[in-house]
C-alpha cells in the first residue's frame, strides 16, 4: 500500500498522512456506527468505562471527549483494522506481526471540545523498543478550525522531554521547555477517509475545537510483537496472571503472531509515576496533574 518514498519520510519525519484509506462504504459505515454511540451517551451523566464526557455534556447536547476502546463496543472498528487498506500500512511500517495497545475515538466536541497538551505517547507507556505507532482515522473532515492533531517533524529521533509536574506524571510536556519547538510545529488536516499515522516518541498535540463541527478521529494504538510493554496502559497485563495475561495478548494481535524474543533497544525511557491523581484517560490525567497549557489565551 505504501511507496517506499512514503516509508521512508515516516522514518525521518515521524509521521505521515494517507489519504482515501477507506472506501466510501467503510466510511459511512463508520460513521453510523459512531454517530449511534454518541446518540446513545445523552443518558450517560459521569464519564465510565465506555464514555470520557466533556464539560457541558447533558441530554439536549451530548459532549464527548472520547469513547474509550471502541473496538470492544461494536466489531466493525476491530474489522477495520484487521481486515483493510489500515492493515496494509500497519504491516508496512511495523512488519508482519502487530497488536493493538489502545483504540479510543476521540469525539472533540464543537465549539471547545477540549485541547490535548502537547506529549509523547512513549512517555505514557515505554516498550523495550519505540516500534509502535498511532493511527488517526478522520472520521469526518479535519481542518484549522477543528483542533487538527499536531506533529513536531523527527521530534521522534530526540530525547523523550519530561512528563512531569511537582514530581507527578502529569502526561504533557512544559511548553516552556527550552528542548521544544513550537515552531516547527505541522498541521495534520484531512478530509473524512484520511489517515494519519504518527510515531511512539514524536511530540504531538491538538488546540480545541473551535468550530460548530465535531472532531472525530479514530486512534489505534499499534506496536510490533517484539516490543514489550515496561509500564503504563498496556501493563495492566501485569494485573492478569499468566494464563489471562496470554489470552488477552491473542485477542489483541493484529497481524501475524506474538513474539515471544522482545527486542531490546538502547531507547530514552523515564517512567510515567508517581501517576496523576486521575490517570483514567490523558484528559484527566493532563488536567489532575496540573499540565501547563500550550493552547490557553494568554
Ligand atoms: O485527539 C488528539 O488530537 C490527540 C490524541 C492523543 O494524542 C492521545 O490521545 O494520546
Amino acid at each position: 500500500m505504501l511507496t517506499q518514498d512514503q516509508k521512508v519520510f515516516f522514518e525521518e519525519n515521524g509521521y505521515l498522512m494517507v489519504e482515501d484509506v477507506l472506501t466510501p462504504e467503510q466510511l459511512a459505515k463508520l460513521q453510523d456506527i459512531t454517530k449511534g454511540l454518541i446518540e446513545a451517551s445523552r443518558t450517560v451523566t459521569e464519564s465510565n468505562e465506555r464514555y470520557d464526557l466533556d464539560k457541558g455534556h447533558g441530554p439536549d447536547n451530548p459532549r464527548l471527549t472520547r469513547i474509550k476502546l471502541p473496538h470492544k463496543i461494536d466489531p466493525y472498528y476491530w474489522e477495520i483494522l484487521t481486515r483493510s487498506k489500515v492493515t496494509d500500512v500497519l504491516t508496512d511500517l511495523l512488519g508482519p506481526d502487530t497488536y493493538l495497545n489502545t483504540a479510543k475515538l476521540n469525539t472533540k466536541a464543537p465549539g471547545g471540545g477540549a485541547a490535548v497538551e502537547w506529549h509523547q505517547d512513549w512517555a505514557f507507556y515505554p516498550h523495550t523498543n519505540d516500534s509502535l505507532l498511532a493511527f488517526g482515522l478522520n472520521l469526518a473532515d479535519v481542518d484549522e478550525d477543528t483542533g487538527p492533531l499536531m506533529v513536531i517533524p523527527g521530534s521522534q529521533l530526540g530525547p523523550v522531554l519530561s512528563h512531569h509536574n511537582d514530581g507527578v506524571f502529569c502526561g504533557a510536556i512544559d511548553p516552556d521547555d527550552p528542548l521544544f519547538e513550537m515552531d516547527k510545529a505541522v498541521t495534520l488536516t484531512g478530509k473524512a477517509g484520511s489517515m494519519t499515522v504518527h510515531h511512539v516518541r514524536i511530540l504531538h498535540g491538538s488546540a480545541p475545537n473551535v468550530s460548530d463541527r465535531a472532531r472525530l478521529i479514530l486512534f489505534y494504538e499499534l506496536a510490533a510483537a517484539h516490543a514489550w510493554p515496561l509500564l503504563g496502559g498496556a501493563s495492566y497485563i501485569h494485573a492478569l496472571g499468566q494464563r489471562g495475561f496470554w489470552e488477552d495478548l491473542q485477542s489483541r494481535i493484529v497481524t501475524g503472531t506474538p513474539c515471544l524474543t522482545p527486542r531490546l533497544a538502547d531507547v530514552p525511557v523515564l517512567m510515567p509515576l508517581p501517576p496523576a491523581k486521575d490517570n483514567t484517560s490523558i484528559f484527566k490525567t493532563q488536567m489532575s496533574g496540573g499540565a501547563k497549557s500550550a493552547f490557553s489565551v494568554k
